[in-house]
């Protein structure tokens, strides 16, 4: 019996630490506009920094581009999101439980490719 609970209880403990842990991303900062390709944008494209600035200001919201999947971001306010658009960085956040969405806790550069 002490055996058959034990058993019981290891998953449920390895599913609450899956649950609402920090991942790292390897990808960008981009806009909901522009998505994995700011090439639509013509001139102001050809700078992905720019172009999520430009898109932001008209009224874009920044997105997390990782692997050719697009997250949105939940807390559009973080200052390093304008800082670091446009380049590849490691994201350091939390997926949200539909997976669609981070909520970013640290952004660093990389120097791997995205
Ligand atoms: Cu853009």
């Amino acid at each position: 019996m002490k055996r058959f609970l034990a058993v019981g209880f290891l998953p449920a403990v390895v599913a609450l630490s899956l649950f609402g842990a920090e991942q790292t991303w390897t990808g960008e900062i981009s806009d909901d506009m522009c998505g994995n390709n700011h090439g639509k944008m013509g001139a102001m494209g050809k700078n992905a920094k720019d172009c999520t600035a430009g898109c932001v200001k008209a009224g874009s919201k920044y997105v997390l581009v990782s692997h050719g999947k697009v997250f949105k971001i939940e807390n559009q306010g973080l200052k390093d999101l304008a800082m670091h658009a446009g380049m590849p960085m490691k994201i350091t956040g939390e997926l949200s439980k539909d997976g669609q969405s981070v909520k970013v806790s640290k952004i660093e550069p990389t120097s791997m490719k995205k």
